[in-house]
């Protein structure tokens, strides 16, 4: 079967993404499967070039046929802050949690609600064309964090029309709304 990586080290997002591209003919591979895989510096300003820049590296690495994901958060009253920068909005190398605790901070005292959504913008290489799809999940921000499941803001999210975060829904659940599954689910399209 053919070969493909997953060009991510987030462990949240190989996950989702594993589940949403499981029924492709398609091996997944990621970059848990290789060893000393340099890092790609995310220095573009834009999701799209991050996510091509991300899935053209890897592909010159291994020569494999690549899918990355750029994503992030834009809060309407932080001007779409922190938006390409959302995995070190504390800091390089910084953690989910501190990622929260600065939203939070950077929110109190502004008027709820906190309008916001998610982007994801996906891309696949394979040396000749890039592929790609975006999709972004509507929503607000709560200053309370609640659920234990998912990654990075989802304990901070409530998607509209909903009561719960994305971390209260369980994986299937946040598969079936998020920007990622519909920016995935747009390039499985394409590819097929
Ligand atoms: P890779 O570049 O290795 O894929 P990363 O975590 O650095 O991993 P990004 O540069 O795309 O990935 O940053 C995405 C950040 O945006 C992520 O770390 C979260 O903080 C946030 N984010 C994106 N999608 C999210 C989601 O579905 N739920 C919660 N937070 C999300």
């Amino acid at each position: 079967m053919k070969k493909i990586i997953i060009a991510t080290t987030n462990q949240g997002k190989l996950r989702e993404i594993k589940k949403i591209l499981m029924d492709l003919p398609f091996t997944l591979l990621s970059l848990t499967d290789f060893e000393n895989v340099p890092e790609v510096i995310e220095d573009k300003d834009t999701f799209i070039g991050n996510a091509e820049k991300k899935a053209a590296e890897i592909y010159n690495m291994f020569g494999l046929p690549v899918i990355a994901d750029d994503s992030g958060l834009s809060v309407e009253q932080l001007n779409g802050r922190p938006g390409v920068y959302s995995a070190r909005y504390a800091g390089e190398n910084s953690s989910d949690e501190l990622n929260n605790k600065k939203l939070i901070s950077e929110l109190k005292g502004l008027p709820s609600p906190h309008p916001a959504k998610f982007i994801s913008v996906a891309v696949y290489y394979d040396g000749n064309n890039y592929i790609s799809a975006s999709g972004e999940l509507i929503g607000e921000i709560i200053l309370d964090p609640k659920g234990n499941n998912g990654f990075g803001y989802d304990p901070l999210f409530v998607p509209e029309g909903y009561s719960s975060t994305l971390a209260e829904l369980s994986m299937e659940e946040k598969n079936s709304i998020s920007h990622r599954a519909k920016a995935f689910n747009k390039l499985k399209e394409k590819l097929i």
